[in-house]
């Protein structure tokens, strides 16, 4: 639909009542109530404001068609026209649509009351289109009719139109000179100091440290108190030490190679360029705080664990979805991006691609672009295929503003009109400030040996941005020279005072989590209460009266779990998991799922989350444990179809609520790959590199049924290789993470529940199960989960003699319940299977117990149904070598290229394979 054609329609009152009705209808999750963490948005934030005047606004738009459409192209192709580039490389575009004559439009005057914001009278075409030039075709370019609401499009003109018109004061353009002045001389001060130090200045960009000013200081006049940002390295250290209250002496010891961890710290640091800091801003006597996250090298992957990080803090403030107000209003997401980077990285895309979704929206978050046209030595029209890096915001409809670097008052305003924007809708919008690279990627790094022609126009710049506006305010009388000559002079001396003072600099501790593990091996009691078992197990399946529950369910969900209750035995994992997470919102734990399909389970065991069949009404009877108020809440987060972003969003989450139990679970465990920069990045080295501890819990579902070279596996042998247990002494607690592969719904209770009992905090990788969830043998009584019970590392054979064992076969994982079957079938009794519930840390001291006490046996044996170059096999051997001081004979599939065979045929006689070499000899 064209715009006039919308315009026009709008003196139907009858349509424009349609376009304000409950964004429910477009969007509404099954549940029009909500649930926890989702409220469904049923006004739009300014269905009570006469955003159009319907009698005079609407006539004169009608009356003057072709005006309107002139002034519609400017706001629709104005920025193709704008004067947006500093270097002014591109030559300037024509753009038909924008000559009056094109809608054969006389130079005569015009009504255009409701048609140009802030214009009530009359004026000349030529008048419109000078003012139209002024707003739409300077020093920014705005793009924002791609936006769907015509409410939003509505806003945004009057909005921009009315900022584009005002001076900035006094106050704050000597507030922004002042803080590119110095971001300037920082980089000057540590390009003399430190020549060979990467430090990926901000000279070029200066303009965006009065954008970030601005955020924060709206920030703090909104009552937000916290801004989360993330950020990667260009200009970084400028904002962080001019802004952000990182300690000079900080900077420049971690420059000079030192630590930037307290000594005494376990941990590895992390470079330069990731440096980050948590302080508060004070503005006008009001105050925000301020944390720039830390990020990995790879680039945009910090952008959905801030939005997890954002999330985090909002439930435990109670925001918006979770309680009152908007969600953002009081924790604001601030993601800032690099040109090339955000035009290729997709978890950019992926991170954008759900923050509208229920239970991933943080109410919006402001990007920044530093768009100095140039990726390492990547030109825009080699970096991408689009028109503006900026274009994957298209995807979401979200508007765009395209401004000059070069002319700092603009930045500032597009802050301005980024704040609002996000504030009144609660959506993403894009700052894209064209600005430029004063050196090659790094100080060291020759651009003109690729980029000469952007060089010339760098290098023949007269001056720099910073310098350039303050020759400016001086010539306005705003600023005064000898003023800003002594501002330098203080600035200087104080990073002169910092760089001496750096070699004896101690850092400060960075807050970790309540304790950190230490070097024992210590076992839970994560047992519970039986009779509080019964009621929650009981209340996780209980739902209101009027529910319309689907009868399969209701047979074999609701019923099949009261009666396996009521029997105290059978348990299957799917209730041995809602137990586990049912009992720990009973103490007072939240908890968050979140995942592909988690809600019913892809596997359809799960069903936490009940549709009713009549209404599509969402019912989680977890979060009526019937405790009067007292439990923690399930947020049952089914997410879109994306592992990087989630996971990055869920380990966000995970470390902002370590309080909380929060489990992302894969659709197939080999789908984990698509995230794996987050778990080598994150989730594997967090807590070395950032001090951060993570509880999250990874479940992947895997095991060898016959699925083929996908769905098979979770590629375990991955995540052991990712561990930091040693293979020559044994591990203790304080692992980088821990990696399990657990054979029965008691010891899945155990797991999750040890994850928030325990006083720190280490992620768990589950290699979970598939067939396992109605396995008949894969059962667990109510006992097994008693006071006094908790996860048990190994598990040992139960055979009546010991002594009679003449093999003993480690296993790990589901396989153990076919060798046991072929076992009994065959009437085997020398030979002992134990299995390997946990693989790391590496349960040493059990296997030694075990092996002695199979001291008859002649052989040690590992068996596996992965390939060999798969599954523990390279893990444990050298641990059972070195540490146990047994070697061990390999069982299992030979190498392979891909995980599992495709021909189903094969898998059997490759399964059958591995029972005789068990069991036939
Ligand atoms: C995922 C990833 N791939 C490659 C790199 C190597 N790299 C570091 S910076 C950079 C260029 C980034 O360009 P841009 O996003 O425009 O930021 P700029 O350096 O220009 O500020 C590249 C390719 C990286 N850090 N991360
Ligand atoms: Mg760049």
């Amino acid at each position: 639909m064209s715009n006039l054609i919308s315009y026009k329609r709008l003196i139907d009152l009858k349509y424009f009542q349609h376009l304000f009705s409950p964004i429910s209808s477009f969007r509404d999750y099954h549940s029009k109530q909500g649930v926890f963490g989702f409220k469904p948005k049923i006004h739009s934030p300014l269905s009570n404001n006469a955003v159009f005047d319907e009698s005079s606004t609407s006539v004169s738009r009608n009356q003057n068609p072709n005006l309107l459409r002139l002034v519609e192209a400017y706001r629709r192709h104005g920025h193709l026209k704008a004067a947006i580039d500093p270097l002014n490389l591109h030559e300037a575009q024509n753009v038909p649509e924008l000559c009056p004559s094109f809608y054969g439009l006389p130079d005569v005057d015009h009504n255009l009351n409701g048609i140009l914001n802030g214009w009530e009278t009359n004026a000349s075409t030529s008048d419109v289109v000078d003012q139209l030039e002024k707003l739409y075709c300077s020093s920014t370019g705005i793009e924002f009719m791609h936006v769907e609401s015509i409410e939003e499009r509505e806003w945004l003109v009057n909005e921009y139109e009315a900022i584009n018109s005002q001076e900035v004061d006094p106050v704050t353009k000597k507030e922004i000179a002042e803080a590119m002045i110095l971001s300037q001389n920082f980089d000057n001060f540590v390009g003399a100091k430190f020549p060979t130090v990467k430090r990926y200045g901000g000279e070029g960009a200066e303009s965006c440290i009065p954008f970030y000013r601005e955020i924060f200081k709206l920030a703090a006049s909104f009552d937000a108190h916290h801004v989360f940002m993330c950020m990667a390295h260009r200009g970084r250290l400028n904002l962080l030490t001019g802004m952000l209250n990182c300690p000079y002496e900080l900077m420049f010891s971690k420059m000079k190679g030192r630590n930037e961890l307290p000594v005494g710290t376990k941990g590895i640091g992390d470079v330069l360029s990731h440096l980050t800091s948590v302080t508060k801003l004070n503005f006008d006597g009001k105050t925000v705080s301020v944390t720039m996250l830390p990020n990995p090298s790879h680039l945009e992957a910090a952008n959905p664990f801030t939005a997890g990080r954002v999330r985090a803090e909002q439930q435990k403030i109670q925001e918006g979805d979770y309680g009152t107000g908007n969600m953002g209003d009081r924790v604001v997401c601030l993601q800032v991006h690099g040109d090339a980077a955000v035009s290729g990285q997709g978890v950019v895309q992926e991170t954008l691609a759900f923050s509208q979704v229920p239970h991933f929206n943080v109410g919006g978050s402001l990007h920044l672009i530093v768009n100095n046209q140039v990726g390492y030595t990547t030109p825009a029209d080699r970096g991408r295929s689009s028109r503006y890096c900026s274009d994957v915001a298209k995807s979401i409809g979200v508007p765009v503003i395209h401004v000059n670097g070069g002319d700092p008052e603009a930045v500032v305003r597009a802050a301005r009109l980024a704040w609002n924007y996000r504030k009144t809708f609660q959506r993403d919008i894009f700052v894209d400030v064209l600005c430029y690279r004063r050196w090659g990627h790094n100080e060291m790094d020759e651009p003109t040996f690729t980029n000469p022609v952007m060089y010339s126009a760098i290098h023949s710049r007269s001056c720099s941005i910073p310098e350039a506006y303050c020759q400016k305010l001086v010539e306005e009388g705003v600023m005064d020279q000898a003023a800003n000559q002594n501002l330098l002079t203080n600035h200087t001396n104080q990073m002169s005072f910092a760089f001496k003072e750096a070699d004896s600099y101690s850092p400060s501790a960075t807050p970790t989590y309540s304790q950190t593990a230490t070097g024992d091996v210590t076992s839970w009691d994560t047992g519970v209460n039986l009779d509080v078992l019964r009621w929650v197990g009981a209340r996780s399946v209980h739902i209101p009266s009027d529910f319309s529950l689907h009868p399969t369910l209701k047979r074999g969900h609701v019923d099949a779990r009261l009666n396996k209750l009521l029997a105290g035995a059978n348990l299957d994992w799917s209730t041995a998991e809602s137990l586990a997470i049912a009992s720990l919102l009973y103490q007072g734990y939240d908890c968050r799922i979140s995942g592909q399909d988690v809600g019913r389970g892809t596997f359809s065991q799960r069903h936490c989350m009940l549709v009713d069949q009549k209404s599509n009404e969402i019912c989680i009877p977890m979060n009526d444990l019937g405790t009067d108020g007292t439990q923690g809440h399930l947020e049952v987060a089914n997410s879109i179809l994306s592992e990087e972003a989630v996971l990055a969003f869920e380990y966000g989450n995970s470390i902002g609520r370590p309080d909380a139990l929060c489990i992302w679970e894969a659709q197939f465990g080999d789908f984990f790959n698509g995230a794996q920069i987050i778990i080598d990045t994150f989730v594997t080295s967090g807590e070395t590199k950032w001090q951060l501890q993570s509880g999250l819990v990874m479940i992947l579902p895997h095991g060898f049924d016959g699925a083929g070279p996908e769905h098979s596996t979770c590629r375990i042998e991955r995540f052991l290789q990712l561990t930091d247990s040693r293979e020559d002494v044994a591990d203790c607690d304080d692992i980088n993470m821990q990696v399990v592969n657990p054979t029965t719904p008691a010891q899945m209770f155990h797991l999750l529940r040890r994850q928030l009992i325990r006083p720190y905090r280490k992620p768990l990788i589950v290699a979970g199960p598939k067939l396992l969830l109605r396995f008949p043998a894969a059962v667990s009584s109510l006992q097994d989960l008693a006071p006094g019970t908790s996860f048990k590392s190994v598990l040992d054979d139960n055979l009546e003699s010991p002594a009679n064992v003449r093999r003993v076969v480690f296993v790990s994982g589901k396989h153990y319940y076919a060798l046991n079957q072929q076992r009994q079938e065959k009437g085997v009794k020398d030979v002992a299977i134990i299995r390997l519930e946990e693989l790391c840390p590496f349960p040493a001291l059990e296997v030694q117990k075990l092996v002695t006490k199979y001291s008859n046996a002649k052989e040690f044996i590992w068996s596996q149904e992965e390939p060999r170059n798969g599954g523990a096999w390279n893990f444990v051997e050298p641990r059972f070598r070195n540490v146990v001081g047994i070697n061990l004979r390999y069982s299992g599939r030979p190498v392979l290229a891909a995980p599992a065979v495709g021909v189903s045929a094969i898998h059997k006689v490759e399964a059958a394979n591995l029972m005789k070499d068990i069991f036939s000899s």
